[in-house]
C-alpha cells in the first residue's frame, strides 16, 4: 500500500486561497475600487438598489452562520497521521491496519458535549474524540469519547438524554452544565446511567488538556479478515502524555480566566512542535467468547475490564498541523460511526445501531445538503464514482448520459467491485428472531460496573466524585430528585451515598422494594422484566480505571507551563536556571509580574514580562516558581500574588522558591499547613542551584501532590 501521509493536504490545497498581494474582488471576480462607501444618490442621498457590491457583501454576511451541532457543538481539531506499528492482517483486511509503517492522514476533533459553540472548554462533561481516517479504501471514522461507556443502552433514549442535559427549554439556563433539575430528574429515573455517572462525576470530565485524554470507541465493533471471519474489538486511544485532569475549583476559575483553555493548549502545542500523540489499542475478543462474561458485549454501559482482555497496541496517531480555517475544517467536518471500510463492521449494540441513522441525518440539517461529502475536509482521497446526482451545492461535474445502474449505455460503469477487488460486503451474521421492542435480559445489571469503577479509584479520586455529586445535586432544586439520586448511589456504594447525603443535608432513602415507575407499561412493571439488578463484576478492582494509578500516566512534563513570579530586583540567574531546565524537558517557564512590560533584575538588566497578575492566574499553569532576589515584603502585600500562590497550593500543584523567596512561602496563608510529606513544596536556600532545577523538573513529573487533600475521603 502507498504511504498516504501527505495525500489529504495535497487534496485540500486545491481549495486553498490566499489574498496576499492580490486585488479585492467581488465573488464574481470583479475588482473593487471602493469597499468603504455604498453607492448613493448624492453624498447625503439614499443608497441605490443597483449597488451589487454592497448587496453581495451584506447578503453573504447575512448567511454566514450554519446550525451548530446539536451535541458536541464546542470543539477543536487538527490534522495529523495514523501509523501502523503492529499490523493485524490476521484480524482485518482493512488496508490501513495491515502494513507496519503505513501512514494514513487523519483529522481529529475533540469536543465537549452539552455546551454551545461559544461555551467554556472546562465544563464538567464527557469529551468527544472523533478521528477521520482518509484511507485508500475510503473514509473511516472512529467517533469516540474520552469515557468508555455511555448513559443509555438504546438510541431511542438519546433525544431524551440530550433534552434533559441541555439548558432547560423555558429559560435556556444553565449553559454547558449538567447541574440542574432536568438532567438529574432524567438520570434518577434511568438507573442504567449509573456507570457513566461515576465517570462523568470523576475528574475524567475535567481534563487538563485534550492531549491528555484517553479515547474509547465505546461500542463493541467487529474486525473482518480476508477469510470473512469476525473478531469483536473495543478501540482505545492512549495518550503519550498520560491521562491528567484539573480539579473542579480550578476548572471553574479557568472558565472565567480563559474559556478557550483546551483549544489554545492544542493549538499552541502543535505550533510549538510538541505534537500530541496517542497509541491506538484494541481489546480482542474472539467470536466464541461472545457470551463468556457476566456483562453483554453489546451493552454500551459496560466496559471489558483490561484485567479480562488486555489492550493490544496496533498503531499511533500524531497531530502535527493546525487547520488553516476553523470553519472550513473543524466546523464543517462531518463524522459518522457508519463511515467504515472493508475489514471493519458493526455489532448489534442498539445504541450504535441508532447512531448509524443519526449522523448522516444531522449533517443534512447542519451542512444543508446531501453533498456534504464534497466539502473539502470531508472529501475522500479514494476515488468516488456513483450515480448519486444533483442536490444543493453539487460540485462534481458528472459527465455522460448514464446515471443509473445497471446500464448498457455506459458500458455498465462504474462497476461493482467484488470482495477480492475491495468491494464492501457486510459481515454474514445469521439473525433469526422475532421483531420485539425489548431490552435483553443480559442488559439488566446497572450497578455492578459502576461499583467496579468507584472501588478502583484512590481515596482522593473518590472524594472528588463525592464533591462533584454534592455540587451537581446541590444545584438541583427539587428535593425528590436529590433523594432519588441518593437511592441510586446507595446501590453503587453505601458509603458514597452517605457522604453525598451529608453534603446535601439529606438522608439516604431505603432501597425501594418496588422500583420507581419510569414510564413502563403496567404489565412490564408486574413482570419486573425491565427492572435493574446488580451483578457482581468478576473483576473487583481495575487500576486502568483510576487516573492516579493508571499505567498510561507518564512522568513527562513536555509542553507543561510554569509561572515564574517576578518583581523588581529578581535574580536573573535564578529565573534563567529554571527556564533553561524546563526548556531541556520541552516545558516552558513564563514570567508573571505585578505589571506588564519589563522587570528590573538584580544585575541591572531587565526581564520581559509575559503576563501580569491581572491577565493570568495560577490555574492556567502547572506549577509556580518564585525566584530569589525579590522585594518579598512588597509581594507579600500584593493580594493578587497571594491568591496566585495560594490557589496553586489549593490545587495541589508544585510550588518552588529559592534564596530570599523562601520567606514569601513562610508568609503565605497555607504556611502553617505545610507538612514534611508534601513533596510539592520545593525550597532551596541556595539560589539558582543546578540541583534545585533538577529537583524542580523531577517534581513536576508528579503532576499533583494529593497528600494535601489526604484524609478527605475518610
Ligand atoms: Fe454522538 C456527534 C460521540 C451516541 C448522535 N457524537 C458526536 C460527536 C462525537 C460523538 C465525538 C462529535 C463529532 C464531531 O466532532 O463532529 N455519540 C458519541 C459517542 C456515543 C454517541 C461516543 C455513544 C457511544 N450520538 C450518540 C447517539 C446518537 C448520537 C446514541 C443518536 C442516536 N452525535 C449524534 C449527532 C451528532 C453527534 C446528533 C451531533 C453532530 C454530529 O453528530 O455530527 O448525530
Amino acid at each position: 500500500m502507498k504511504n498516504l501521509q501527505d495525500e489529504k493536504q495535497r487534496d485540500l490545497s486545491i481549495n486553498k486561497s490566499d489574498g496576499t498581494n492580490k486585488f479585492l474582488t467581488t465573488d464574481q471576480g470583479v475588482r473593487i475600487n471602493d469597499d468603504n462607501n455604498s453607492l448613493k444618490a448624492g453624498e447625503r442621498g439614499p443608497s441605490l438598489l443597483e449597488d451589487f457590491i454592497l448587496r453581495e457583501k451584506i447578503t453573504h454576511f447575512d448567511h454566514e452562520r450554519i446550525p451548530e451541532r446539536i451535541v458536541h457543538a464546542r470543539g477543536s481539531g487538527a490534522h495529523g497521521f495514523f501509523e501502523v506499528t503492529n499490523p493485524i492482517p490476521e484480524l482485518t483486511k482493512a488496508g490501513f491496519l495491515k502494513e507496519a509503517g503505513l501512514k494514513t492522514p487523519v483529522f481529529a476533533r475533540f469536543s465537549t458535549v452539552a455546551g454551545s459553540r461559544g461555551s467554556t472548554d472546562l465544563a464538567r462533561d464527557a469529551r468527544g474524540f472523533a478521528v477521520k481516517f482518509y484511507t485508500q479504501e475510503g473514509i473511516y471514522d472512529l467517533v469516540a469519547n474520552n469515557i468508555p461507556v455511555f448513559f443509555i443502552q438504546d438510541a431511542a433514549k438519546f433525544p431524551d438524554l440530550v433534552h434533559a442535559v441541555k439548558p432547560e427549554p423555558h429559560n435556556e439556563i444553565p449553559q454547558a452544565a449538567s447541574a440542574h433539575d432536568t438532567f438529574w430528574d432524567f438520570i434518577s429515573l434511568m438507573p442504567e446511567s449509573m456507570h457513566m455517572i461515576m465517570w462523568v462525576m470523576s475528574d475524567r470530565a475535567i481534563p487538563r488538556s485534550y492531549r491528555m485524554m484517553e479515547g474509547f470507541g465505546v461500542h463493541t465493533f467487529r474486525l473482518i479478515n480476508e477469510a470473512g471471519e469476525s473478531t469483536f474489538v473495543k478501540f482505545h486511544w492512549k495518550p503519550k502524555l498520560g491521562t491528567h485532569a484539573v480539579v473542579w475549583d480550578e476548572a471553574q476559575k479557568i472558565s472565567g480566566k480563559n474559556p478557550d483553555f483546551h483549544r489554545e493548549d492544542l493549538w499552541e502545542a502543535i505550533e510549538m512542535g510538541n505534537f500530541p500523540e496517542w497509541e491506538l489499542g484494541i481489546q480482542i475478543i474472539p467470536e466464541k467468547d461472545e457470551h463468556k462474561y457476566e456483562f453483554d458485549l453489546l451493552d454500551p454501559t459496560k466496559i471489558v475490564p483490561e484485567e479480562l482482555v488486555p489492550v493490544t497496541i496496533i498503531g499511533r496517531m500524531v497531530l502535527n498541523k493546525n487547520p488553516d480555517n476553523f470553519f472550513a475544517e473543524t466546523e464543517q467536518i462531518a463524522f459518522h460511526p457508519g463511515h467504515i471500510v472493508p475489514g471493519i463492521d458493526f455489532s448489534n449494540d442498539p445504541l450504535l445501531q441508532g447512531r448509524l441513522f443519526s449522523y448522516t441525518d444531522t449533517q443534512l440539517s447542519r451542512l444543508g445538503s446531501p453533498n456534504f461529502h464534497e466539502i473539502p475536509i470531508n472529501r475522500s482521497i479514494a476515488p468516488v464514482h456513483n450515480h448519486q446526482r444533483d442536490g444543493h451545492m453539487r460540485q462534481e461535474i458528472n459527465k455522460g448520459r448514464v446515471s443509473y445502474h445497471p446500464n448498457s449505455l455506459g458500458g455498465g460503469c462504474p462497476y461493482q467491485a467484488q470482495m477480492s477487488q475491495g468491494g464492501f460486503s457486510s459481515f454474514n451474521e445469521r439473525v433469526d428472531a422475532h421483531k420485539v421492542r425489548e431490552r435483553s435480559e443480559s442488559f439488566r445489571d446497572h450497578f455492578g460496573q459502576a461499583r467496579l469503577f468507584f472501588n478502583s479509584q484512590t481515596d482522593i479520586e473518590k472524594s472528588h466524585i463525592v464533591k462533584a455529586l454534592r455540587f451537581e445535586l446541590g444545584k438541583v432544586e427539587t428535593t425528590a430528585i436529590r433523594v432519588r439520586m441518593l437511592g441510586l448511589l446507595a446501590q453503587v456504594d453505601a458509603q458514597l451515598a452517605e457522604k453525598v447525603a451529608l453534603g446535601l443535608g439529606a438522608i439516604v432513602p431505603p432501597i425501594l422494594e418496588k422500583p420507581i415507575n419510569r414510564g413502563v407499561s403496567p404489565e412490564n412493571e408486574i413482570s419486573g422484566k425491565h427492572e435493574p439488578q446488580t451483578v457482581d463484576s468478576s473483576v473487583t478492582n481495575s487500576d486502568a480505571l483510576s487516573m492516579v494509578k493508571n499505567p498510561t500516566n507518564s512522568p513527562t512534563i513536555a509542553s507543561r507551563k510554569v509561572a515564574i513570579i517576578c518583581a523588581e530586583g529578581v535574580s536573573e540567574a535564578a529565573v534563567m536556571n529554571i527556564k533553561n531546565a524546563l526548556l531541556q524537558k520541552d516545558a516552558k517557564g513564563v514570567v508573571v509580574a505585578p505589571h506588564l512590560g519589563a522587570i528590573a533584575t538584580d544585575n541591572d538588566k531587565s526581564i520581559a514580562v509575559n503576563f501580569s497578575f491581572l491577565t493570568a492566574s495560577s490555574v492556567l499553569f502547572d506549577a509556580v516558581y518564585i525566584p530569589h532576589g525579590h522585594d518579598v515584603d512588597a509581594l507579600a502585600k500584593n493580594d493578587d500574588a497571594i491568591e496566585f500562590i495560594n490557589d496553586a497550593y489549593k490545587h495541589c500543584k508544585l510550588i518552588a522558591a529559592d534564596g530570599d523567596a523562601i520567606e514569601l512561602i513562610n508568609l503565605m496563608p497555607f504556611a502553617f499547613k505545610i507538612s514534611n510529606d508534601d513533596k510539592g513544596i520545593l525550597l532551596s536556600k541556595e539560589a539558582a542551584s543546578e540541583t534545585f532545577a533538577k529537583n524542580f523538573t523531577t517534581a513536576m513529573g508528579e503532576h499533583r501532590f494529593w497528600e494535601r487533600e489526604a484524609n478527605l475521603y475518610k
